[in-house]
């Protein structure tokens, strides 16, 4: 049956918990990864451009949440939230080329490509990928090596062809052709699901969560990967391109299948917000400590950026 309501949540000041986390994943971004090492002045700018240029932070801030769910302090397993975002930064980089999206705005500034060239643009996705498994790579006191190579096969796996590279091509090749609801979902769960069911993952992992804890955790990403998606499609179509950051009317002009366009907004903003009362009935067994996630669930829905 479906959960028709969502259940009553302790309150906690999510605004300040979001700006918290997003700081201590911002300072290890900036001051924490090896940047000394790149060569290029250039190609170093490019990618401090992308990647410190703002943004909800929603990948990395998962993993630590999962973590925290499990009764840990976050700051240990900040390597491998940063290692999350460097993989999402670079899908944005490549998505707003002119082969792919061909944007020219992104998180309120010009994209990549637009502030540099193309080819800098290029290059500093793919060094953002790689730099992202140099990071996943990187011992944490306290997780077995092995569980820690285990991580960094589910990143590929998130992030690659069965995931989201994988989706992106799905939603390439979909752009002049009717999808079903099913095939839709498809294109969602691989595009955009893949990454933040995999924060939850590791999360789960990083922290030591018993087979019946992933598992939830995972069901949790799932649900809320595809509610993110959701609300998404119905910000192409409702949001304020100024809080968004980005051009918005883009699947309208480009005809694409999108949730508000085969299920129309109401009954998109219904599956929405089923996913999330999903979500969090995931976390049912868990402590007053996985509350951050409760509410997490909650913004995703009710986002305006
Ligand atoms: C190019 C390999 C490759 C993949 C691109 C993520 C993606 C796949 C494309 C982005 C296009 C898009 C707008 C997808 C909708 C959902 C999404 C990922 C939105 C952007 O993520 P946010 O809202 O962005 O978390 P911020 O800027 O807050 O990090």
């Amino acid at each position: 049956m479906r959960p028709s309501a969502t259940p009553a949540m302790e309150p906690l000041d999510l605004e300040q918990y979001l700006s918290h986390h997003r700081a201590l994943v911002e300072e290890a971004l900036a001051q924490r990864l090896p940047w000394q090492a790149a060569p290029s002045e250039r190609l170093n700018a490019a990618m401090r451009y992308s990647l410190l240029g703002g943004g909800k932070r929603l990948r990395p801030i998962l993993v630590l949440a999962c973590t925290e769910a499990l009764g840990h302090r976050p700051e240990r397993f900040l390597p491998f939230a940063c290692a999350m975002e460097c993989i999402h930064t670079y899908s944005l980089i490549h998505d707003d080329l002119p082969a792919m999206d061909d944007d020219a705005l992104r998180r309120g500034r010009p994209t990549c490509h637009k502030q540099f060239d193309e080819a800098t643009a290029i290059l500093a996705g793919d060094a953002l990928l790689t730099l992202a498994f140099e990071l996943a790579a990187q011992p944490i006191a306290g997780v077995d090596p092995l569980e820690s190579l285990g991580l960094i096969q589910l990143l590929a796996q998130g992030a690659g062809m069965g995931g989201m590279v994988g989706g992106q091509m799905l939603d390439m090749l979909s752009e002049k052709k009717q999808l079903s609801l099913e095939e839709l979902k498809t294109v969602h769960a691989c595009k955009t699901g893949a990454l933040i069911r995999v924060a939850c993952v590791a999360g789960a992992r990083l922290g030591g969560g018993t087979p019946e804890q992933r598992e939830r955790l995972a069901n949790y990403g799932a649900a809320i990967g595809l509610a993110f998606q959701i609300t998404d499609d119905i910000l192409d179509e409702t949001g304020d391109s100024r809080l968004l950051g980005k051009a918005t009317g883009q699947d309208q002009q480009s005809a694409k299948a999108t949730y508000p366009r085969l299920l129309g907004l109401h009954n998109a903003r219904q599956e929405a917000e089923h996913q999330v009362a999903q979500a969090i009935s995931s976390l049912e067994p868990f402590t007053s400590q996985a509350d951050p996630l409760r509410h997490l669930a909650r913004f995703v829905l009710t986002r305006t950026h």
